[in-house]
Order: C-alpha cells, then sequence, then structure tokens
C-alpha cells in the first residue's frame, strides 16, 4: 500500500516537472476535467463546446473571441496513443442530423485534443505572432465516477457504508436476504462468490433504472471485457467478526482490493492526475423532479465524490494531484434550457446550496470557484402564456416521446434552496408545497449559419471561467 502510493506520488512529480518544462517551453496544455454522474449531460457538453470553439459566433462572452483574438481552431491527433478518440463527429451529427438524436449512454473512455491559434495581448503581442494552446478532453461513463468515492475505503468499510444505502431501498431487499444467509467465515466456494455478485450486479441494473445516483462499483454495470473477471465478483456481506484465510470473507476482500488497485486506481491516474480545470456538471432539475429521496441520494453522492479532491487530504486522488492544484472548478446546473430564463437564477442557487462543502474547500485551497446554470444544446425556446389570469413563463419544445410540439411549465424553484433541500436531507418522501415537471425534449432542429455553433445557454460564459485567463 505504501510502495504503491509513493509510486503513485513519484510518477505524478516526474510527469509534472515534465509537463512543466515543455508547457513553459512550447505551447500550454489545458487539461479539462469534466465531471458528472451518469446522463448528467457530459458528452453533450464537450461535443457542443469544442463545435461553439471551432465556429464562436455564438460565443461573445468569451473574451478572445470578443477582442478577435483567436485567429483559428482545430482538432487535432490527441496525446494519448492508447485512449480512442471521442467520437466528435458522430456525436455532432446526430444532434445536427435531419432527426435530432440524443447521444447513446458512454460506455467507455474516450479522449479529444482542440487546438486555438491566439494573437497575444500586451505591449509585446502585435509583435509576436499567434501562440498555440491546447485544450485536452476526456469522455468517460459518469458511473464510473462513483468508483473514487471506494479508493480510500477497506472493504469492511465498504461493506458497511454500502448495506446501510442498500437497507434503504426496497428493491434491494431480496440481495440482502441472500447475502444475509450465505455463511460469510465458511471456506470461499466459487459458486456462491458467483451467486452473490450476480445478484448484486443485477440490483444494480434495477437501481440504476429507479433512478438512484448511488450504484457502485461502476465496472458492475460497465463491465467492458472485465465482465466475468475475479475482479468484478465480489458483493457487499455483512461481516461482523474476522474471518479465517480461505474463507468466503477473505476471498471477496481480495477481490474487492484488486479492483481498486486493477481497475479504478489506473482509470483515474491515467486521466485525472492532470487535470488543471474542472468542470462539475449536475443535473439538479432531474434530481428535483425525481423527488426528494433522488436529491438526497445525489447530494450524498456528489459530496463523496468531491470530497475525494480535498487539497491537503491522503486520498487516492488527492495524493496524485500533489503537487498540482486545480485552479478553477466550475458547478454548473445542466440542462437549463428546461426553465425560462426567469428561474436560472433559482436553478443556481441550488446548485451553489448543493455543492457548498466541495466549493468553499476549494476556494480555501486557492481555487476559483463559480456555479452557474447552463444549457449545453438548447431544446426550447421560451413562451409566457395566460393561464387562469396568470401568466406562466414556459419553454416549448419538441417531445421526445411522441415528437410533438409542446409549451411547458416545470414549476416554480423556490428562491431559498433549503426549502428543497432541508426536507431532501430529513428522508422527506413528496415535496411538500408543489411539483416539479421535467419534460424529455428532444433536440431542435436546427439550420446552422456558418460561422455559428449550435445554440447553447452560457457555455461561452463557461468556457470564458474555464480557459479564458489562458486565451
Ligand atoms: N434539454 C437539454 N437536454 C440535455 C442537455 N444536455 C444533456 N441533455 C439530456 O441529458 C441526457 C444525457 O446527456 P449526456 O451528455 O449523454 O450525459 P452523460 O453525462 O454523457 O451521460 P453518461 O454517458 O451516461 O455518463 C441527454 O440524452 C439529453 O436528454 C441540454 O443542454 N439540454
Ligand atoms: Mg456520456
Amino acid at each position: 500500500m505504501v510502495i504503491s502510493s509513493l509510486a503513485d506520488s513519484v510518477t505524478r512529480s516526474v510527469e509534472s516537472v515534465s509537463d512543466t518544462i515543455s508547457e513553459a517551453l512550447f505551447e500550454p496544455v489545458i487539461r479539462l476535467g469534466v465531471t458528472g454522474l451518469a446522463r448528467s449531460g457530459k458528452t453533450v457538453f464537450i461535443t457542443s463546446l469544442v463545435a461553439n470553439l471551432l465556429d464562436r459566433g455564438r460565443m461573445p462572452q468569451l473574451s478572445a473571441q470578443a477582442g478577435g483574438r483567436i485567429v483559428a481552431a482545430y482538432l487535432q491527433p490527441q496525446p494519448d496513443d492508447t485512449v480512442p478518440r471521442f467520437d466528435y463527429e458522430t456525436h455532432l451529427a446526430a444532434l445536427l442530423g435531419p432527426d435530432p438524436q440524443w447521444p447513446d449512454s458512454t460506455r467507455a473512455v474516450s479522449e479529444l485534443r482542440l487546438s486555438l491559434k491566439v494573437q497575444p495581448t500586451g505591449l509585446l503581442g502585435g509583435l509576436q505572432g499567434p501562440r498555440t494552446v491546447h485544450l485536452d478532453i476526456i469522455d468517460y461513463p459518469g458511473e464510473w465516477l462513483l468508483d473514487l468515492g471506494l479508493l480510500d475505503k477497506s472493504f469492511d468499510q465498504w461493506c458497511d457504508e454500502t448495506w446501510k444505502w442498500l437497507g434503504e431501498r426496497e428493491s434491494a431487499q431480496d440481495f440482502l436476504k441472500a447475502a444475509r444467509e450465505v455463511d460469510v467465515t465458511a471456506p470461499h466456494e466459487e459458486a456462491s462468490a458467483q451467486d452473490l455478485a450476480k445478484r448484486f450486479a443485477s440490483y444494480l441494473q434495477v437501481a440504476r433504472t429507479e433512478g438512484y445516483y448511488r450504484c457502485s462499483p461502476g465496472r458492475f454495470l460497465l463491465p467492458g471485457d472485465l465482465a466475468g473477471s475475479p475482479a468484478l465478483t465480489f458483493a457487499p456481506i455483512p461481516v461482523e467478526t474476522a474471518s479465517k484465510r480461505g474463507s468466503l470473507h477473505r476471498e471477496m476482500e481480495r477481490r474487492f482490493e484488486a479492483y481498486k488497485s486493477k481497475v479504478v486506481k489506473p482509470f483515474f491516474r491515467d486521466h485525472f492526475s492532470r487535470i488543471d480545470r474542472q468542470i462539475v456538471l449536475v443535473d439538479a432539475l432531474g434530481a428535483i423532479h425525481s423527488g426528494p429521496e433522488a436529491v438526497e441520494d445525489m447530494r450524498s453522492a456528489m459530496s463523496e465524490i468531491l470530497s475525494a479532491y480535498r487539497p491537503g487530504s491522503n486520498s487516492f486522488l488527492a495524493r496524485i494531484l500533489r503537487g498540482k492544484r486545480i485552479e478553477k472548478i466550475l458547478f454548473a446546473a445542466t440542462k437549463a434550457d428546461h426553465l425560462h430564463h426567469t428561474q436560472h437564477p433559482q436553478l443556481t442557487g441550488i446548485m451553489q446550496a448543493l455543492t457548498r462543502d466541495a466549493s468553499d474547500r476549494a476556494r480555501f485551497s486557492g481555487a476559483d470557484t463559480l456555479a452557474l446554470s447552463l444549457a449545453s444544446l438548447r431544446a426550447t425556446t421560451e413562451e409566457t402564456l395566460k393561464h387562469d389570469g396568470r401568466e406562466l413563463d414556459c419553454v416549448r419544445g419538441t417531445l421526445l416521446e411522441t415528437g410533438k410540439q409542446a409549451a411547458f411549465y416545470p414549476g416554480a424553484l423556490p428562491e431559498d434552496p433549503n426549502v428543497l433541500l432541508a426536507p431532501a436531507r430529513e428522508g422527506a418522501k413528496t415535496w411538500l408545497d408543489g411539483d416539479y415537471q421535467v419534460m424529455n425534449f428532444a433536440p431542435a432542429q436546427l439550420s446552422l449559419k456558418p460561422g455559428e455553433g449550435p445554440p447553447h445557454i452560457r457555455l461561452d460564459r463557461a468556457a470564458e471561467f474555464l480557459i479564458g485567463d489562458k486565451l
């Protein structure tokens, strides 16, 4: 354990030295970390950000663009030869095609490098030629992010905590019953390990369809080529007494450790250790629509993930990030086009309250933070309708289910985020006043003018915060 963590930090510091030298001498690289649970909007965000950086007509808030200093933008071969390329063209074509579609859920990691040629500012700006700045972004399945919370736990700790949240869920009771019936101190038998792991994995699939956010380990949902391997054949078991070598308990513990060190650590080490800027995407509206339990489940999942970044802590991530502070963190509520703009401040307020701890900690350690509401791809237009003598601020779009156009009022979000977050924390089953609706809109049919990227809300503001100072 000590040796592996030492090795982690040694590799990290060698890497950061060589990064710094090459970046100072040659071309700066901004590594943007896109953090978000499953379906939070990562793939759509990356696709639209890249499209809007290539065609910058809708990016007036990006100051380098407003100042006419971005000379060119182009996609480059990515730096990592072993990671598939982010399929930008296919995702964009699906969003902009004659029958616009959202991208499928991401099943594997991929990467993209966008390079910008920028005219420098300042006294020497006019004398020097344009500089090149690279932006590296990776996309990955949101499910895998939850594994971050597992890294700093022992098997017994993980079992304990997992049993707590499983206990609160109706649909987990079958798995829990099966796990209770197994004697975990008895000698390990592969058949019973496999049976438990299978039941646990199928429960996680159910949990996902029920809208729970805490559904880890992530590879149980998306195993890829690891399906059936021992590193994925474990489950949370009731642990009361210490058990002997060769017992089911010990074998599961060994596999859990293998999962951590062979599957989870390499993923975070390869893709998260060199991040300078981070955007945390949260589908707060989706959770609010699902109810107080979903909001609390999401809040606790996010807080576990974000606490792994805590500077100065001894978490795996903090160790590999050591010496390289994340300079800026943007907390963004996604899919804001589900709301009329008059409600965006309330959504941002909820986002701020949800990520308050993480944001305070980041600021304390010197990072710049911001919260905002954005839509990576705007699928609606705004409309004010009269209803029962009242004016309602609605949004209009094409419903995903029926393909029909509809105007829709999602309900009024409270000014004070605690009106939602407090009952969620206290375990309320439904919202007391009011119901919050979310419609699923299909991407709008678009015809873009030359030089224009897809329509969005505040994507330019997000880009300015994340990379504006480097352009
Ligand atoms: N209206 C609207 N819907 C959005 C927007 N961004 C994402 N969505 C919706 O959210 C869904 C999920 O978005 P993705 O970008 O695939 O989410 P993800 O974080 O990549 O999800 P995983 O790959 O499963 O981790 C999409 O299929 C859309 O239905 C947006 O800007 N506006
Ligand atoms: Mg995705």
